[in-house]
């Protein structure tokens, strides 16, 4: 079994999609084996996307991450990095498929809706950044 991190990010939290965003989640087969909305500090968000840093939009970005609450996720599935990527969609809305949590929740670029991680070595990264070992549980 795989696993994957993933945020129910503010834009989607502030709307009240929560439960919308986990209903998709289970009914898609995954497992959520760890979970907790919380207040992102502006620090929290620039470590959590350093890879980024570089970006023109990474202080837009960052920002934008912690201005309301969000849910953090951890995700488990057969192929669960990139199966998360597919139902949460392309980072643009525009041009997410029909039935992807982007196309149907996500208002903009900067306003997504949900984070998922791209890679095994950033599914470790961003698990670690947020949990410790003890809250996750199989
Ligand atoms: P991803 O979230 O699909 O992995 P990334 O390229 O890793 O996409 O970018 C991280 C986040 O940064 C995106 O989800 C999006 O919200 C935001 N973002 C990406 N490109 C731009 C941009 O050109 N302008 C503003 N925000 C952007
Ligand atoms: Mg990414």
């Amino acid at each position: 079994m795989e696993k994957t991190f993933a945020i129910i990010k503010p834009d989607a939290v502030e709307r009240n999609l929560i439960g919308k965003i986990l209903e998709r989640i289970e009914s898609a087969g995954f497992r959520i084996v760890a979970m907790k909305r919380t207040l992102l500090t502006k620090e929290n968000a620039e470590g959590f996307y350093a890879v980024h840093k570089e970006r023109p939009f990474f202080g837009e970005l960052t920002d934008s991450m912690s201005t309301g609450p969000v849910v953090l996720l951890v995700l488990e599935k057969e192929n669960a990095i990139s199966a998360w990527r597919d139902l949460m969609g392309a980072t643009n809305p525009k041009d997410a498929a029909p039935g992807t949590i982007r196309k149907d929740f996500a208002i903009d670029l900067g306003r997504n809706s949900a984070h998922g991680s791209d890679a095994p070595e950033t599914a470790a990264f961003e698990i670690s950044y947020f949990f410790n070992q003890l809250e996750i549980i199989s």
